[in-house]
Parts: structure tokens; sequence; C-alpha cells
């Protein structure tokens, strides 16, 4: 039906708007409207809107040049935009009038939006935030530009093949991008390599090989349409796209060469989060969108305001994990050689204008480059960071550190091999460097900058994450959203803490029915898509159980594979008693090297094939791994969950973004007191999460005193059963050995804690089953849940940002 063209029925006079999307369908997408397909009324319509959106985004850029404002620059790897059609139409507040022009020629808006692709330029909860970020800096009208790369294939498509995970390209541009917008005037050159000369008092770099950056701009819509900002991605060419003298003597695939080395730059994401991948191209990729974007912000700056001593005043940097913190060196090297300023004065401004936020803790995720790489690529940077070091070291000395502080300190790791530690630059050369939750900062404090902190002791500050609502309650929940607006008015859709006046309702028993009807129709909705797309009939009446996120050991999929083994058992052995049914939903990509989280998908189908298709759980309990999970399935999975995993081995998780959105739509939190489910705690009150496990604390205790997961093993008969049921080949008969490995694991080490965590895991979902039997007492922390959680919005989070380090509120 997708490809049919669409009949016309009678209708009224049609409105302006609709006459507009007729006319951009003719002269820009060049169809009759008889003779349109879906897709060209897709592009018809987001055309359309643009040039809504156009005027808005003109009048904001002009308004920031009139006032001479601030900018903000959110320099990032990755923005996780996800459909954007949605989005805007909502925001600017055009949803029904788009709903009603397509109607009047037999068009859905929602067939349309499923036409769109997920933009998925990022792998995880980093990505994503930077996507929620943009929208809250254009909802509270702050100038702001996000800075990054436009991969030609972003985060790839996962496949489930007899339970493994495929991976195969994701080709989103393949029709085109009707959102973006070509800037060829603003492009840069982007060197690499080469020779550093001395020339009179400076330096000349000439690198031995030129690439050209060009911007590719997408407008980003706030709330109510009030500002229309930019999201700027580089795209890179080469500066000869063809050598014709190479290609008139025959060498034709050598005449390509450059353009190909320039393609492959912004080719693809990098697949894998939390662990960075310590290859070339992927320098060659930060410096390349890090250098284009420094330019462009230095441009900018010097056209408008002619001094470069002023950029602080105008301009505020924030670097989204390490992936661009070059920037410090580009910066220096910009003002230094290219306008001329004293070394000192240049580092004090370069402080003032950067600032960092770490999103790990993790040691092997800590971006380091080895020294010979990094001035093979980079050789006037190797030397600014020299400069750099050696200031920063003598302040150091001079601060009374010891020879093992100071190594901590320095720039260069010189234990092994000597390597550039890219968190150490981007702390000494920000004014502020700030961690995403609160336990996650103090634990900044505490161990990875603990030097650096006692350093420079004010320079370390919290900012909590947060998560648009509009896209994560509004857009994605629409029946929630009415049913709050009709209980308390509209006052929450701009501040998300009105929501608080729902805790007034929370024993309204009307209110607590009518969530949960919305609740069951998105879990119905959610049902018939599973259905449809993987043939599994799932129970509407069943607690929807959901572990969605990157599949990573630290997360603890393995935690809930075991206890969902665990609980098979039970209900086996003790048919008698009355089980609550579930539907455990686990979805999640695995980096494609990470060999024990590719083992864990094939675990959770394994387990899953054998749960769904045996007759004596009689539908208690189902087991699903839904495949390819992106933004826009959260925006399916979120609203119809009852119960949201956060199990991270406390101490691990930075913050986690997915626990806000899930208590955001009434789940219920079952987790640890990690990330920022700590504060989520805080605010939903202890009665309405379900917290267990070890603390923080406690797993660092125990990895001090020597841990001994077998002991704790051979003390839990329901853990052990479980264990040995997955390493004897139970779910996997036609590979008996394939999780030996996995669970001998566990026995030997379990550096994440599965063991220790396991009876209180366990008991805790035992307790969240007598909750769910509870009617009333569920809706009634449903509704705590959601009225409490507006303090996560990324509205908060971006004032805070905008008020502590940026100086722009
Ligand atoms: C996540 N980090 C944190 N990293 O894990 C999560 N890493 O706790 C936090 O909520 C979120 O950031 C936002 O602060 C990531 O998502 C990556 O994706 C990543 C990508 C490349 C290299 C390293």
């Amino acid at each position: 039906m997708a490809s049919d063209p669409v009949s016309v029925p009678k209708r009224a006079e049609p409105s302006e708007f609709d006459k507009h999307i007729v006319k951009v369908l003719r002269h820009r997408v060049g169809k009759d409207e008889r003779a349109a397909k879906q897709h060209d009324w897709y592009t018809a319509s987001i055309y359309a809107l643009r040039d809504e959106i156009i005027d808005r985004w003109i009048s904001s850029t002009r308004r920031t040049y009139d006032e001479g404002g601030k900018r903000v620059y959110y320099l990032s790897m990755e923005f996780l935009i996800g459909r954007l059609l949605r989005d805007a139409l909502s925001n600017i507040g055009m949803t029904s009038q788009m709903e009603k022009a397509l109607a009047a020629h037999g068009l859905e808006l929602s067939a349309l939006e499923e036409l769109e692709p997920d933009a998925a330029l990022g792998n995880g909860g980093l990505g994503r935030l930077a996507a929620c970020f943009m929208e809250s800096l254009a909802t509270l009208d702050i100038p702001a530009y996000g800075y990054g790369i436009r991969y030609v294939n972003g985060m790839f498509r996962q496949r489930i093949d007899d339970g493994w995970q495929v991976e195969l390209p994701e080709t989103w541009l393949a029709h085109g991008n009707p959102w973006e917008f070509e800037r060829l005037e603003s492009s840069y050159r982007i060197g690499f390599g080469g020779e550093v000369e001395a020339e009179g008092d400076g330096v000349i770099w000439s690198p031995a090989e030129e690439i050209e950056a060009t911007a590719v701009d997408t407008p980003v819509v706030g709330w109510r349409g009030k500002r229309v900002n930019t999201l700027r991605l580089w795209t890179a060419s080469a500066l000869d796209p063809i050598r014709l003298d190479a290609f008139n003597a025959g060498d034709h695939i050598g005449a390509l060469e450059e353009q190909v080395r320039a393609d492959s730059l912004v080719r693809v994401l990098y697949p894998a989060d939390s662990s960075p991948s310590g290859q070339e191209l992927r320098l060659r990729q930060e410096y390349f969108f890090t250098s284009a974007s420094i330019q462009d912000i230095v441009r900018r700056h010097v056209q408008y305001e002619g001094d470069i001593r002023t950029l602080p005043e105008k301009a505020a940097i924030q670097l989204n994990d390490t992936h661009p913190s070059v920037a410090v060196a580009e910066l220096m090297r910009i003002f230094v050689d290219i306008h001329g300023l004293e070394f000192n004065e240049a580092w004090e401004i370069c402080k003032q204008t950067i600032s960092y936020t770490n999103h790990t803790l993790l040691p092997e995720a800590l971006e380091t480059w080895p020294l010979p790489l990094f001035e093979r690529l980079l050789p006037r940077h190797m030397q600014i960071i020299y400069a750099i070091n050696s200031r920063i070291l003598r302040e150091a000395r001079k601060a009374g550190c010891s020879d093992e502080q100071i190594a901590a300190i320095s720039l260069i790791d010189e234990g092994g091999e000597r390597r550039v530690r890219m968190a150490n630059l981007a702390f000494v050369g920000a004014h502020s460097v700030n961690g995403v939750a609160a336990l996650h900062t103090e634990l900044m404090k505490e161990t990875v900058f603990a030097d650096l902190h006692s350093l420079y002791p004010t320079r370390i500050n919290n900012k909590t994450n947060g998560v648009t609502p509009r896209r994560w309650l509004q857009q994605c929940n629409p029946g929630l959203t009415k049913v709050i607006r009709d209980a308390i008015g509209d006052d929450f859709l701009d501040d998300a803490a009105k929501l608080s006046d729902l805790n007034a309702l929370a024993n309204d028993s009307t209110l607590g029915e009518r969530i949960h009807e919305v609740k069951r129709s998105n879990k119905l909705a959610l049902a018939d898509y599973i259905k449809k797309t993987m043939g599994i009939r799932l129970d509407p009446d069943a607690l929807f159980d959901v572990q969605i996120k990157r599949i990573h050991e630290y997360k603890r999929q393995l935690l809930n594979l075991i206890e969902t083994v665990a609980l098979y058992d039970q209900i086996r052995s003790h048919p008698e008693r009355d089980w609550v049914p579930r539907v455990k939903i686990f979805g999640g990509k695995a980096a494609s090297s990470y060999h024990n989280a590719k083992l864990v998908i094939k675990l959770a189908n394994d387990i899953a094939r054998r749960v769904n298709s045996d007759p004596s759980v009689g539908g208690l309990l189902k087991v699903v791994f839904v495949p390819n999970y992106n933004v826009s399935y959260a925006e399916r999975i979120i609203p119809a969950a009852d119960l949201s995993e956060q199990i991270s081995t406390a101490g691990m998780e930075a913050s986690g973004t997915g626990n806000m959105k899930f208590a955001l739509n009434g789940a219920l939190t079952i987790g640890t007191l990690d990330g920022a489910n700590v504060e989520i705690k805080d605010h939903v009150g202890d009665e309405n999460i379900v917290i267990f496990g070890l603390t923080a604390e406690e797993v660092a205790q125990k990895r001090a005193n020597g841990y001994n997961p077998r002991e704790i093993i051979e003390g839990s008969r329901e853990l052990a059963q479980a264990l040995s049921a997955i390493a004897s080949g139970v779910f996997s008969p036609d590979d008996r050995n394939r999780y030996a490995g996995l669970i001998g694991g566990i026995y030997d080490h379990d550096w994440f804690m599965c063991a220790a965590d396991f009876d209180g895991y366990a008991a805790a979902q035992r307790s969240v089953d007598a909750r769910w039997e509870d009617k009333a007492g569920w809706r009634k922390a449903a509704i705590h849940n959601i009225a409490n959680v507006g303090w996560f919005s990324s509205d908060r989070t971006i004032s805070e940002y905008a008020r502590d380090i940026w100086k722009v509120l």
C-alpha cells in the first residue's frame, strides 16, 4: 500500500497551510498531488513545515547578532537525535494543522512519521543527552550551536539471526535528508601531519595533508517555537576531489584517492560506547570536527567583535566528554600561531572559554592516545601539549605535590608506552569540569581526578543529567499528557516541576484508573507491534518489565537474565503459587567487538526461545529481545513499561537517563544506588522505588578486601541452580558449552558483582510482585513517580549549566 498513489476525497475549502503543502509538493518535490506517493507527501510535509521553521530560525539568528549575546557551543562526537518531524511539529504547535491538511488528501500523519529514518548519530546516553540539551537550549532561548560530525552511516542496524547480533550498515541518508542545509560558504581546511618549523618568534605548521570541512546545518526548534538554534555537522571533502593528471595518465583509482580518504573520515560512527576505540581514524575524526568547529567559532567572533581576546565574553565551549578535548590545543594554536597572542595570555583565555563534562569513571574508557601516533598526526598540537604540561607540572610542584601526584596529574602517561591523556588535557584546559549525577561527581573527586582535584579544588562541579519532557512525555505519550492536563492544567507543559501538583491527587482513584487505562493502551500498542514484527504474543495485563540500553557488563543485563532463569525454575517448581504474569523485555546493541556483550544477547534469545515455548509456564513468563533498539523504539516502549530496570553495579553508571524517562511515564524503578537513581529515589520517595544491592562504597570495599563470589554462590541455592542451568547448556542444547565461559567468569572473579547482588535483586523482584497485586498501591506509586521527576527535565539541567558554567542566564 505504501507506494500507491493516494486518492483525493471531496473536502471543504483547503487551509492556507494545505495550499502550501500542495504547492511545495508540485514545485519542490515535482509531483502532481494525484500521482504523489506517500514518500512524496512526507517530503512535502517536511519542506512545508521547514518554511515555517526557517522564518523563526532567521529571526533567532538576527536577534543574537543584534543583541551581541553570548553563544553556547556544544561540541560532541555524537548527537542521537532520532526522528524530527513529530518533535518539530509539536514544538511549533502545528500538529493538528498538519493532521488536517494531510487528512484532506486521505493521509495519516502517524503513517508519514514512520517513513522518517531514525537519525542515530550516536551510541547511547551521551549522544542522546546532547540531543536533549539542544532542544532545551532552544526552549530556554539560549543562542547555541551543536557541533558534530555528519556521519553517512550512523549507528549500525542490528539484526538478530538465530539469536546472534548481526551488524548492518544503516543508511539514514539513502532518500536524502529534507532537514539539512549545506553551507558551502562555511568551509575550513583541516591539516594532518607534516612539519613544524620555527620562523622568527613563532612557528609554522605545514601539514602534509589537508581536508576540507563543510558545514551542514539542521534547525533545532525549541518548545513553543520561541527560538530555533543550529545543529552544525561537518562533512569532509578533498581539496582536489579528482587529480586529473593521474586520471589522464590512466591511474583512475589513484586519482580519486584523496576523496576516498576524506569520505572515510565521516563515513561511520564508531559503534563502541564507554570504551574508546584507539584507532587512528578515530583521532582523525576527533581533530577534524573539533578543528572545524573551533575555526568556525573564532571566525564568527573575530568577524563581529574584532578582538580575539574577548572570546570568553561571547563564547562558551562545552566539551561533551574527552572526544573533542583536542580543542584545548587547537584553540591555543589559533591564539598563538595565528593571532600572535603570548602563550600565558592565550592560556587564560582558553580556560575561560572551555568547560568539560565527564561521562564515565571506567578506567578502560578514559581516552588516551599513543604519543607517537599523536605526534605524527598533530605535531604542532603535541608541542603545545608539552608546553601546557610543563606549566601545570611546575604549578603542581610549587603546590607541594609528590612525585606520585605529579605522575597522575601529567598530561602524559609515562607508565609503559607513553600516551596522551585526553581527560587530563580537558581538565586543565577548562574552567569547569562537571560530572553528570551527584554520586558520579563525588566519585570523580575521589578516584580518577583525585590529584587534579586537590590541585584545582573548585573546578569540579555537578550537573545532574535531564531529559526533554517534550519528546519523552508529550510526544511519546500523548495519552498520559492529556490525562495530566485534565488533572492539573497546562502549567507543566512549560515547567516540568509543576508536575508535582499531581502529588495532591495521588489517592484520587479516578486519576489512578485513567493513568492505568492509558498505560494499558500503550501496552496494547506495543504488544501489537511486537506481534506484527516478531510474531510473539504478549498479554497486555502482564507486568511489563523492561531493560533497554546498550549491552554492557556493568549494566548487568546478565543479572536480569539469571534472575529470569531463577523465576522460570520457581514457576515450574511451584505451579500452585499465584505468580504475577510478567513480560521481560530486553533491547540494546552490543559493540561489534565486545564478545561478552554479544553473548548476553544470544543468551537472552536462547532463554526467550525456551521459556516462550514451554507450556508449563502457561504464559506466566514471556521473554522478548527486541531487535534494533533505537530512539524511535524507545518512544514506543517507555510509555508501555510498568517496571524500569536500572541495575548497574553501584559506582559504574555515571548517571543513566533512561531511568528518568521511565519514571516520567509512570513506571516504577527497580535499581541500585547508582548514578542518578540515587537522586530519583530522593525525589520520588523511598516507598515509590525498589532499591537493592551493594552501595558504591561497599562495592569498592569488597574489591579491596578480596571478594569471593564462589562462596556466595554456594550459599544461594536459587543462584547456584540458575547459573548451573545456564552453564550446563539447558538453554543452548545445540552448543552446551556456549555459556561456560560467561558463567565461569562469575565464579572466578565476578567483576560486576552479580553474585553479591543476586539475592537482594531476586527478593526485590518478589517485592515488586507483591506491590503489583496491590493495584491501588501501584497506581499511587506511579502517580508519585510522574509527579516528582519533573526536576529531571533537561531544562533544569541546562539552566544550571547556563547559570554556573556558561554565565548566559
Ligand atoms: C553515558 N556514556 C553514561 N558513552 O554511561 C551514562 N563513550 O551513565 C550517562 O547517563 C550518559 O553518558 C549521559 O551522561 C555514554 O553514553 C558513550 O556513548 C561513549 C561513546 C564513545 C566513547 C565512549
